[in-house]
């Protein structure tokens, strides 16, 4: 599993960061990156460290992290939106882009700065001496102000997403409602690139990608500037992870002399704010609010109790969708007890199927009216989201239903060839093979001590140094990561 995985990552390396997939993602992605450097960490720090320096310097003026970076040497026609869609250089120029690289204008999950925490506690040594940390903070804080200050278009505290592909499950039923509301820009003006990889039955239709294409348009027509949008969604997923993230940050501020209280402060009011905001005790799981839910949309968001009936663009509905998204704030460390143990009851049942129906936890609800365990995030299983419950757990206690969600996501892996995901049931492969964050996060499990909890660690409290990856890995190994010999070479 080691050498696979570890195969798939070096494949899929670039020189300077990772693709996705060789054929369905040609260049890199912004949460696949963080991902694929929490893995990359176990086999090489040094290439981990340059993911995230990669991506990171793609980065605008006004903070945000672009959801792509474009590598120039792929053709146009390979992916699409490509960069003449997105003219990030031109219709950027006001929001900071760069000018030497091209990039998408939206953003993605904010995995980062967690992820720069653990890939510094992989190698301290080396971190210190490329002052790495020192290089990455300013960064990563320029990151969290743009999502905290420009994003938070609902007005309660919590970032909000403008466009699907921003929350990274794209074609999740939660955003079918808000979107619904979207003119899609006409199928004959745009080319998707996608089919020529994956099956249509189980990728987007063309009319949400008409939507999707539209909101894009706008946004890039607009300057890139925020709040003039028709589409904001406050999401948990993206949200607890901005939270953990900026619990990481504290902890980065320590490690470089700071005290780090005030974003330790600031992450609890965040949680406070998710779960003001997000949280369904009657549910028993968070839900995403339309932001911009409208008083004509009261028949989508009616419930035969006839809660949830605030107005006003602000205040939005909660969108009555179960997705996996919901469960993902189990990954807080000062979440609730309650909260937490409720979460861990919802997984467990007739929703989400954890240690009972399923196999991998569905990116949807196994009941829900959307449900189709092969369509893009409308109930397949991803192996991120499922290694963020897996953390989650172990962080709450539940080591038994940790331990079964880590041996299932093992074999899983393996037996998928790495695929991007997988039937949630049967666990066959879907989409592309050769993943690498599937890849890069069974490193993560196959390295990470069982109980250590990696989203409240502190200095001192790693174990993932050199010597275990000396133990793990043949030296062979590591030294064809460190020089880069391709992974067909090695034999
Ligand atoms: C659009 C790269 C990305 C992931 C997303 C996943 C998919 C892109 C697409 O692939 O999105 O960004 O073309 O469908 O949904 O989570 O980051 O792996």
């Amino acid at each position: 599993m080691h050498l696979r995985a570890a195969r798939v990552l070096n494949d899929n390396w670039t020189g300077t960061s990772t693709v996705p997939s060789r054929g369905l993602y040609p260049h890199q992605w912004s949460w696949d990156s963080a991902f694929i450097a929490i893995g990359l960490r176990h086999l090489s720090p040094l290439r981990a460290q340059t993911e995230l320096e990669t991506l990171l310097g793609a980065q605008w003026g006004d903070g945000r992290v672009p959801h792509i970076v474009f590598n120039p040497s792929v053709p146009l026609d390979a992916y699409f939106p490509s960069p003449d869609f997105w003219r990030s250089s031109t219709a950027g120029h006001a929001a900071g882009a760069p000018r030497n690289v091209q990039t998408s204008g939206i953003v993605q999950p904010p995995v980062h700065a967690l992820a720069a925490w653990l890939v510094h506690q992989a190698d301290p040594g080396l971190s210190r001496a490329r002052a790495f940390l020192p290089r990455v903070y300013p960064r990563l804080a320029a990151w969290h102000r743009y999502l905290l200050h420009r994003r938070d278009l609902g007005g309660g505290g919590l970032a909000s997403v403008v466009h699907p592909w921003e929350q990274g499950m794209d074609n999740s039923p939660c955003w079918d409602a808000p979107l619904s509301r979207i003119t899609p820009a006409p199928a004959r003006s745009f080319r998707r690139a996608d089919l020529d990889h994956g099956a249509a039955e189980d990728r987007p239709t063309d009319l949400d990608y008409g939507r999707y294409v539209r909101l894009a348009t706008d946004y890039r027509d607009g300057g890139y500037a925020d709040g003039a949008g028709e589409f904001a969604v406050e999401d948990p997923a993206f949200n607890a992870l901005l939270i953990a993230s900026e619990h990481a940050l504290a902890h980065i501020a320590q490690e470089l002399g700071a005290t780090g209280t005030a974003r330790h402060a600031r992450a609890e009011r965040l949680t406070a704010a998710l779960v003001d905001r997000l949280w369904d005790p009657a549910e028993g799981m968070f839900f995403c609010r339309d932001v911009y839910a409208r008083p004509d949309d009261r028949d989508v968001y009616a419930r035969p109790d006839g809660r949830g009936a605030e107005r006003g663009r602000g205040a939005g509905e909660l969108i009555p969708e179960r997705s996996v998204a919901g469960l993902i704030p189990l990954l807080l460390p000062t979440l609730p007890s309650d909260i937490a143990a409720t979460l861990v009851r919802t997984a467990s049942g007739p929703h989400f199927g954890l240690g009972d129906a399923t196999r991998l936890v569905p990116s949807y609800d196994l009941t829900g009216d959307a449900f189709d365990p092969h369509r893009y995030w409308r109930g397949p299983a991803w192996f991120n989201t499922n290694w963020l419950l897996e953390r989650g757990l172990r962080l709450h206690g539940e080591q038994v239903r940790a331990d079964g969600l880590r041996a299932a996501l093992l074999d899983t892996a393996g037996e998928s060839a790495f695929a991007e995901y997988v039937d949630p049931y049967t666990g066959e492969a879907c989409g592309a093979l050769g993943f690498s964050w599937t890849a890069a996060l069974t490193l993560d499990l196959l390295h990470a001590p069982e109980g250590a909890d990696q989203f409240a660690s502190h200095p001192g409290h790693d174990t993932f140094d050199k010597a275990h990856r000396a133990s793990t890995f043949g030296n062979a190994l590591a030294y064809a990561f460190e020089t880069g010999a391709k992974g067909g070479d090695r034999g």
